[in-house]
């Protein structure tokens, strides 16, 4: 994103709205600005103290949640969706704002409620995306940059920032996004959905199982490495990239299926959730809070470690853990706080400081199956 251009539009949107501070966006992320920019944007922005985060649910178990309090609509002009099907799902339904924007504990709501996603895995992801894409001040984060709706007009307004952002969370070699070299980094993509399908069919006999999801895994690195220059694969992503992969055999799969079942997306449902960002009709949360499981498997069976190729040529992969490996999640989260949080707020201060130091702590807690040792700012 252009941060000139972004500061001189907030600029000129407090001569224009001095009254209506809350005509500036207030999701857009703080990530990456200069602190006289921080400070210049601090005014326009809604401070809040951002409370702890939800713990699990009072019900756990088996629950339709297709239901009529959560009907499917179709985008409204101005709805930001994002590369994240499971988010985007949940925000079609109404379990997250349907405009997209939310805060941490909405969304750990809503993956819990909508999904079943278990709580500390909800509480990690949802504050790695959060201090990397989302505004700490107003504790909103957007789960997408731009609505993907076409043949709009007048065509809607381009926000900037969010969930796809590139190189914070989103990255290469998602199953059925481009990589953002290719300049799109978060639509649906059909061919690589039909490639989704033929590995489903080659390998899991026509649903999408651990066993493909290893495959097309390691798969889409591999063609990454091969056709993008700037691959990139590395630190936070490597843990993303992988449990991502399970997410589909665990996540999207109806909670009512049983025995040999259990673990098997059909493609029509694929479809549903990934293209059309909708709850199969009837559809039913997993019957217990759903873990990362298998992400050990998944990383056995072709094991790729962290890195990129070189910015100028395809093929040039060279490994790089100096920002950790899904070896030890420990490592992923040192890097992310010692290296890439440093470098994406680098002199924070007042609520700014504040506020980051409040979803660094929660990050950490979201950690607590791990035995992490806690890194400060
Ligand atoms: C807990 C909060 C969550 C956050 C903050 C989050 C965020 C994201 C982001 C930023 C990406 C893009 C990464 C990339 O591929 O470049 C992503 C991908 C993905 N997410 Fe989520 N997610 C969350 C929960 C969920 C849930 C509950 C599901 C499933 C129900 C889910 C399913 C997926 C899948 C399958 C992908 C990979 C898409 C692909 O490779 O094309 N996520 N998520
Ligand atoms: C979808 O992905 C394929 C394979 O990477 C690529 O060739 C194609 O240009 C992409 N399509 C769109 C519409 O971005
Ligand atoms: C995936 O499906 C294939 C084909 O039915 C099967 O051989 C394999 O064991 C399944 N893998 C898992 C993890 O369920
Ligand atoms: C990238 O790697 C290629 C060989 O794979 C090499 O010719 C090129 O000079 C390298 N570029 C940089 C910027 O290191
Ligand atoms: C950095 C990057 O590549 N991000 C791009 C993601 O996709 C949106 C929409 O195409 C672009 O505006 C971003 O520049």
């Amino acid at each position: 994103m252009n941060l000139l251009t972004l500061v001189q539009a907030a600029v000129v949107s407090v001569t224009l709205f001095s009254q209506e501070s809350l005509a500036f966006p207030q999701h857009v992320p703080l990530a990456g600005l200069a602190e006289h920019e921080v400070q210049s944007m601090t005014p326009m922005l809604k401070a809040v103290i951002p409370p702890s985060p939800p713990g699990p649910l009072k019900f756990d178990g088996l629950k339709l949640v297709d239901d009529s309090k959560h009907p499917w609509m179709p985008l409204k002009r101005g709805d930001l969706r994002g590369p994240c099907p499971g988010l985007n799902t949940l925000a079609s339904h109404g379990y997250l704002p349907r405009n997209g924007v939310a805060t941490p504990s909405q969304i750990i709501t809503a993956v819990q409620e909508g999904f079943n996603m278990e709580n500390k895995l909800a509480q990690l992801t949802t504050y790695f995306a959060m201090i990397g894409d989302g505004n700490l001040i107003t504790d909103l984060v957007s789960i997408g940059a731009k609505t993907p709706l076409t043949g709009m007009d007048p065509p809607p307004p381009a926000i900037v920032g969010g969930m796809h952002n590139h190189g914070t969370f989103e990255g290469d070699a998602s199953l059925i996004r481009g990589d953002a070299f290719f300049g799109d980094n978060h639509s649906f993509n059909q061919t690589l959905f039909d490639q989704f399908k033929e590995f489903s069919q080659k390998y899991g006999n026509g649903f999408y199982n651990l066993t493909v999801a290893a495959e097309l895994r390691f798969h889409r690195i591999q063609q990454g490495v091969a056709t993008n220059p700037q691959f990139s694969f590395f630190g936070l992503r490597h843990l993303t990239a992988y449990a991502e992969a399970t997410f589909p055999a665990s996540l999207f799969v109806d909670g009512r299926k049983q025995g040999r079942d259990v673990g098997q997306l059909d493609m029509k449902s694929a479809e549903s959730f990934f293209k059309d960002m909708r709850f199969p009709k009837g559809f039913h949360r997993s019957s217990s809070p759903v873990v990362i499981a298998g992400l050990g498997d998944l990383f056995a069976a072709h094991p790729f470690m962290p890195g990129k190729n070189n910015g100028t040529h395809v093929d040039s992969f060279v490994v790089d853990d100096s920002l950790g490996s899904l070896l030890d999640v420990c490592s992923i989260y040192t890097g992310f706080v010692s290296s890439t949080v440093r470098t994406l707020y680098p002199n924070p201060t007042g609520v700014l400081r504040r506020n980051l130091e409040l979803n660094l702590q929660f990050l950490f807690e979201g950690l607590s199956n791990f035995g992490c040792n806690q890194i400060f700012l």
